[in-house]
């Protein structure tokens, strides 16, 4: 039966892959690397260090820094990213996302947010919706960031619930992956999970019941 759901923030609640997309392309210009969109699908549900490790070695750069600078380049990263963010607002919610907040809330459904991002909690305040979570992962406490099961399991354990009782929605293919591993059914949003939509529009009350009983 179901009782809780645990959702992805980026690309599912709300759209902030292009914020970040437009704060590492920034920095690795600054560094002589080039990165477009296409790879930046790769950094979704990453976290910010391994994203950053990533555009380096992209740029065959690697081995150019120490583990200090690096940490200063994440840093100024996300310095840029907040500064971009800072005007999201209760208009930037994902169409039909508020909507199936409130029916999971009068079903009685538990609701988490497992998402790698740090920023997590200003965005949901931002947003106006940190009221609809019983639980929010928080991300400093996390080993292992997607495809790692871990934030799906802490997200589970935050609601208090079996991996058979709750499912997880996620955008990008490393969470699909996260949330099988922690033993749940998966709900794709534009990507491939035990169920499938195409938008947050078809993301139903209705869906996310039926997924839980076929699967
Ligand atoms: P931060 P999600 C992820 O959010 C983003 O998709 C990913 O691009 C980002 O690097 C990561 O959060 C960490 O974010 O730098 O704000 O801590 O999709 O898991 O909600
Ligand atoms: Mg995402």
């Amino acid at each position: 039966m179901l009782k809780g759901v645990i959702f992805d923030l980026d690309g599912v609640i709300t759209d902030t892959a292009g914020y970040h997309f437009q704060a590492w392309a920034a920095l690795a210009k600054e560094l002589g690397i080039e990165i477009d969109e296409e790879f930046n699908e790769k950094l979704k549900g990453v976290s910010r260090m391994e994203s950053l490790e990533a555009i380096l070695k992209h740029g065959n750069r690697e081995n150019d820094f120490t583990k200090e600078e690096k940490e200063a380049l994440a840093t100024k990263k996300n310095d840029h990213y907040k500064e971009l963010i800072k005007n999201i607002t209760k208009k930037d919610i994902l169409p039909g996302i508020e909507k199936l907040l409130q029916e999971l809330k009068e079903n009685n459904i538990k609701i988490a947010l497992g998402s790698a991002s740090k920023n997590a909690p200003v965005i949901l305040k931002q947003l106006e919706i940190e009221e609809y979570f019983d639980y929010v992962v928080d991300a400093n406490q996390i080993k292992n960031s997607k495809p790692a099961p871990d934030i799906f399991i802490d997200g589970l354990k935050g609601l208090e619930l079996k991996p058979e009782e709750a499912v997880g929605v996620e955008d990008a293919e490393a969470g699909i992956e996260a949330i099988h591993g922690a033993g749940m059914i998966a709900i794709g949003v534009g990507v491939k999970g035990d169920v499938n939509v195409s938008s947050t529009e078809e993301l139903t009350y209705d869906v996310i019941l039926r997924a839980s009983q076929a699967c």
